[in-house]
């Protein structure tokens, strides 16, 4: 598949750009909302888009000031472009899929596949079949009941979720799944967040941000650590902006030198248009990959060394000071510098400006929760911060930024494979039935299950799970022995072609569309990065007239497969979100009186114990110091340490163009991102195209994926960096994080290769598919999949 895999013929390099924003990227929101909605759709939605009586936004989770602060033009480049992706007046038809057998979709790159538009009709693959073809609703919801039915066990059925699913859909769906029997629920915030979710629920009691809006406005110090906020939410540049304004000092601690934490240039004042911008970073930290463990351990040295303590926080609220102090002070600076690649210099330049600060905020992003180490890393984040007393005061907090809309409220609803007992309790009062108790499987294990043949249905609410996963060539493969595959999607993606025996693609409202259901408009609601709850109304008429609601339809197959079992009112649900929302309000703690107090304007504001009166919910009912010891990770002479990113043209497997403007890369995405001096000991030049090949110690799998041009850029010696999803066949599924088993998505050890012209060109991953992969292992001959190689041990 892939026909671009190797020509990306228009693939141009400029240099990477020293800011972000500003005129152009005003200039690309209007092309790319004009040339796929018109200007009258672009109009409606925009004006709309982030407001209190209009739409949330479907991209990031980055909160919306207070209704009163609000722009009229209350969004970025990319909310536009997201925007414009769901409201194109493209559509993907039962004549496309009659016109493509699946095996010719599955020829085309992501790129291709979203630019068919949005999916008109419900579509079904029967067994056998090489084709999509129409479905009625009522079969398709018979289908996965009799599936589901025919189970030995609901543990044999996989109910994926991505986070942009609407906290009624989102309840509604565990319900349904709870009720069926199971708590296999796996989500993308497996792949995401989830580290943090761990680190903090240890930490201070609860996994989210311990900040509001208000406090980054007035922080003294914001540290930025493994977040590229200019692509990812860029609005939080306005946010930084007016922080900077106010005097706050920014640090950066990053690899790349990112041009939205470099100059930011805001297009709604005129100072942005006209002028030099706002400079963003005042200390940047190229930090090496994987290297902020031993950076915030020695942050915590020094502040110990130097007395700089909040003792009345530390004494009052924490525990473990004493261990953690005194493993921080023997902390040893050659392995700090070895990990980090900084000098003591900078990272003492970077603790003094901790130290001047009365308050600090912490972000971060996936730079810090992809690696092996990703839970102990923010751990140490939180120990820095209880340090400084930085937690539950104005001005500073811990800020995990998170990355799908609506991933946090989804988790607040209870999508999670490992359901907190209080939660389930509430489930059983609510309900009456007794809701399961046993854990079930996240991603990484959903993907073991599914391949391992103990898994034979999966249902996705939304999201790209075949692309969007590590070892993309296992994960496909997986999905394919399954019985039954279920996408509730807008538009085509891998997903729909790595099916199931029989697969069925139930085409969904987005948020940009106005949701009729029972005579009466509906609304639904969203929770976005610091615990803000709010209500979200679609502005345009429905891409196709058969299109249902994420939450109509989860409550369609729900009623299929249960009737009416526990007496749950799923008819009443679906053509009334009230009724959800009342359930809501007696089952989610902080959300009584919900339906009321999400449509005010602006919503409500979750409770956060810690943000709100320093009381922690951990074991011991204190904010937790945690000691860990550092382990560097080497990589092997002649290897790199690969971190696979986000362009600024692509949402996650989404890929709105390919450019990649701030990091000057143009017309092509197969692309790795070099320093000159390792281009040049490995015996490469700027420009070459090479495969990359990934090896991980405890399975003896090649990985490769062919065909990238190597870039030089300024990435510290030793690192390199290329997209995901491109590089996704690369992340091994067996390497995650140590405590939540996200993949390594930053850290995988590769070597490049000149690429081998003589073979016949595939795209993607599917120079990954093996003959066979059973047992992982292809045969004998297949010219590129798996193959058996003796392993050099390379991780300490
Ligand atoms: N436009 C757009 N917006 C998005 C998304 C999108 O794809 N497109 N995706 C959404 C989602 S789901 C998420 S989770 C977020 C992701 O938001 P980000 O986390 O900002 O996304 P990444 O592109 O993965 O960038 C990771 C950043 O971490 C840095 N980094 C990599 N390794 C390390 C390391 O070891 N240490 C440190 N300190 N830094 C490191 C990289 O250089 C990069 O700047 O964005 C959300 N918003
Ligand atoms: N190598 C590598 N892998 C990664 C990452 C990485 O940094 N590196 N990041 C990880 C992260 S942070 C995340 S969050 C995951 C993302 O994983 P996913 O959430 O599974 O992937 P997405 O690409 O966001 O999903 C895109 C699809 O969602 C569907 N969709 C869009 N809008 C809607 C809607 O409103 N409703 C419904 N039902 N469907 C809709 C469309 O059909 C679209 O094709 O990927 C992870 N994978
Ligand atoms: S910052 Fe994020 S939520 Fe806000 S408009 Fe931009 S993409 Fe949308
Ligand atoms: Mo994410």
């Amino acid at each position: 598949m892939g026909k671009d895999s190797i020509d990306e013929a228009d693939l141009r390099v400029h240099g990477p750009e020293d800011h972000a924003a500003g005129v152009t990227a005003v200039a690309v929101s209007m092309k790319r909302a004009v040339g796929h909605m018109g200007v009258k759709n672009t109009a409606k939605t925009l004006l709309k888009l982030n407001q209190a009586d209009g739409f949330d936004c479907m991209s990031c989770a980055w909160p919306d000031p207070d209704p009163e602060n609000r722009h009229a033009a209350e969004f970025c480049e990319n909310g536009a472009k997201a925007v414009a992706e769901e409201a194109t007046k493209d559509r993907a038809t039962p004549e496309l899929f009659a016109r493509y057998s699946i095996a010719e979709l599955d020829a085309h790159d992501e790129y291709w596949l979203g630019q068919q538009g949005r999916i008109t009709h419900p579509m079904v693959k029967r067994p056998g079949g090489t084709h999509y073809e129409p479905i009625q609703w009522d079969e398709a919801n018979a289908i996965i009941a009799e599936h589901l039915t025919a189970l030995d066990s609901p543990d044999e059925a996989i109910f994926y979720t991505s986070g942009r699913a609407s906290n009624e859909a989102a309840f509604a769906y565990q319900l349904f799944v709870r009720a069926l029997g199971t708590n296999n629920m796996p989500d993308c915030s497996n792949m995401c967040h989830e580290s943090t979710s761990i680190a903090l629920a240890e930490s201070i009691g609860i996994g989210k941000a311990s900040v509001s809006m208000n406090d980054v406005y007035q922080a003294d110090v914001i540290l930025i650590a493994g977040q590229n906020p200019g692509t990812n939410h860029p609005r939080m540049l306005s946010a930084l902006e007016i922080a900077k304004r106010r005097g706050a000092k920014i640090i950066a601690v990053n690899p790349l030198r990112e041009a939205g934490l470099h100059n930011f240039r805001n297009p709604q004042v005129p100072r942005g248009i006209v002028g030099k911008g706002t400079d963003i970073a005042d200390l940047h930290l190229p930090i090496k990959i994987n290297g902020d463990l031993a950076f915030f351990q020695a942050v915590g040295s020094l502040l110990v060394e130097w007395d700089a303590l909040d003792h009345d926080f530390i004494d009052r609220h924490t525990t473990g000071f004493e261990q953690w102090a005194e493993h921080v002070r023997s902390v040893d600076w050659a392995t700090v510098e070895h990990a980090t690649g900084l000098s003591r210099e900078l990272i003492t330049q970077a603790a003094e400006m901790i130290r001047a600060s009365s308050k600090t905020i912490y972000c971060w992003a996936m730079g810090l929760t992809q690696h092996r180490n990703a839970v102990a890393t923010i751990k140490e984040v939180c120990n820095v911060a209880f340090a400084r007393g930085d937690i539950g005061k104005p001005g500073a907090g811990l800020f995990p930024v998170r990355g799908h809309s609506n991933v946090q409220g989804d988790r607040t609803m209870g999508i999670w494979e490992r359901p907190p007992q209080a939660f389930l309790d509430s489930l059983q009062t609510e309900f009456g039935f007794d809701p399961p108790r046993e854990h079930g499987l996240d991603t990484v294990d959903s993907i073991r299950a599914m391949r391992d043949g103990k898994a034979h249905v999966f249902i996705g609410l939304g999201g790209n799970f075949v692309h969007a996963s590590p070892d993309t060539a296992v994960t496909a493969e997986a999905m394919t022995k399954t019985r039954l595959t279920v996408q509730i999607s807008t538009k085509l993606n891998r997903s729909h072609l790595r099916c199931g025996e029989t697969a069925l693609i139930l085409p969904t409202l987005g948020r940009t569309e106005k949701d009729i259901r029972g005579g009466k408009e509906q609304f639904i609601s969203v929770e976005d990065s610091v615990c803000a709850v709010h209500a979200s109304r679609g502005v345009l008429d429905p891409a196709s007239p058969h299109l249902r609601s994420e939450t109509a339809i989860v409550c369609g197959f729900a009623e299929a497969t249960l009737g009416d079992r526990y007496g749950i009112r799923w008819a009443a649900m679906r053509d009334d979100y009230d009724v959800i929302r009342d359930h809501i309000s007696r089952v989610v703690v902080g959300c009584e009186e919900y339906t009321a107090k999400v449509d005010r304007p602006g919503g409500f504001v979750l409770p956060h114990p810690p943000r709100d009166t320093r009381t922690f919910q951990t074991e011991s009912g204190l904010a937790e110091f945690v000691a860990s010891p550092i382990n560097v990770l080497e990589v092997p002479e002649g290897h790199l340490l690969l971190q696979t990113l986000r362009s600024h043209d692509q949402y996650n497997t989404t890929i709105y163009g390919k450019s990649d403007r701030y990091r000057g890369i143009e017309g092509g995405r197969r692309v790795v991102f070099v320093h000159p001096d390792d281009i040049a000991h490995l015996g490469f030049s700027d420009g070459d195209l090479v495969d990359l090949t990934a090896r991980w110690d405890d399975d003896d799998i090649v990985r490769m994926a062919p065909d990238f041009r190597i870039v030089s850029y300024d990435t510290p010696r030793g690192t390199a960096a290329a997209y995901y999803p491109e590089t996704n066949p690369l992340v091994p599924l067996d390497s995650t994080a140590e405590g939540s088993n996200t993949p390594t998505s930053k850290a995988v050890i590769i070597s490049m290769a000149a690429a081998d012209t003589s073979r016949t060109r595939h795209g993607s991953y599917d120079t990954q598919q093996p003959d066979d992969t059973d047992d992982g292992q292809d045969a004998e001959g297949s010219d590129e999949g798996h193959k058996k190689h003796p392993q050099p041990a390379h991780l300490s």
